[in-house]
């Protein structure tokens, strides 16, 4: 779609006090919506996972937000806790300076959140783009770690905002958090439209087998079990490993017909033969009687 709306959004709206239990957002795609893929408000034991988050329209844009609506969550709205955001994969490709873009924010409020798994590419050449939006002072974290972020050609990035400070992953990593994490190419199929391929190939390597088996959701966004290999890979997909190809060659002869016996004469010897791979036949011509 394109447009001003969000994508998806579980908020509050009301001067009455709201709470929402146990949500899960899992498994959609979100394609160039306005200024918020997905956000959430007043949520306790929520989880946001394996989702795909695309924004190519030029708005100022947050992946994920928790909280979404800050200014209009009231005091007596629930504050959020055991807030899960992970294996989600979010491309942003922005390509007008005065927008802000971010990735994921977790910030605010609220007790025991964890962030892991994440992948984000911001692949425009304008402005500033930061991946992840904290407060350390605020909130209370439970697991920061395993994810990966990418700004190929943004002139100014940063890591994460933590508070009002803006750190490389480097500095971020001193307070204790993302130790496991990388910044570099998630190396994603096709990202950019009219495409909008997300998934990921050998080249992930970055992402593939990066986050530890107890950590994984049970599928992917395409519904395959977790883990594929030793660990989960991060990110919405998980690759699939193809094993060694154990179908052998087809080979059928077209001349001479199966049976048939010349006599002194020459003749073209015709197979067909189906590889699934590079390889060789080798083949024999049997004399009548038995002998080479
Ligand atoms: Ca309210
Ligand atoms: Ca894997």
């Amino acid at each position: 779609m394109k447009g001003g709306c969000w994508g998806i959004a579980v908020d509050t709206g009301y001067n009455t006090t709201e709470e929402f239990d146990n949500v899960v957002i899992r498994g959609n795609t979100i394609k160039n919506v306005g200024d918020v893929g997905i956000g959430i408000n007043a949520c306790l034991n929520c989880t946001i996972e394996n989702n795909v988050i695309i924004q190519e329209q030029n708005r100022g844009f947050i992946g994920i937000a928790v909280p979404d609506k800050i200014a209009d969550k009231g005091p007596e709205d629930a504050k959020m806790t055991n807030v899960t955001v992970r294996f989600n994969s979010i491309y942003i490709n922005l390509t007008s300076s005065s927008l802000s873009q971010a990735g994921l924010r977790v910030y605010t409020e609220g007790q025991n959140h964890s962030i892991y798994g994440n992948t984000i590419h911001f692949a425009g050449n304008v402005g500033t783009a930061k991946c992840f939006l904290y407060n350390t002072l605020e909130v209370n974290y439970t697991t920061i770690d395993y994810n990966n972020c990418y700004f190929s050609d943004v002139p100014t990035t940063y890591w994460a905002q933590n508070g009002s400070s803006l750190l490389t992953l480097s500095q971020w990593q001193s307070s204790g958090f993302d130790g496991s994490s990388s910044v570099g190419d998630p190396a994603f199929s096709s990202p950019a439209g009219p495409n909008y391929d997300l998934s990921i190939s050998a080249s992930s390597t970055l992402l593939i087998d990066k986050v530890p088996t107890n950590l994984c959701p049970a599928i992917d966004i395409l519904g395959n079990a977790r883990p594929v290999g030793s660990m989960c890979d991060i990110g919405a997909y998980e690759l699939l490993i193809v094993g060694p190809d154990t179908t052998p060659p087809r080979v059928t002869i077209v001349n001479p017909k199966v049976g048939s016996y010349y006599k002194n004469s020459s003749f073209p010897i015709i197979f067909n033969v189906t590889l699934n791979e590079n390889g060789s036949v080798r083949y024999a011509i049997v004399k009548k009687g038995g002998t080479q």
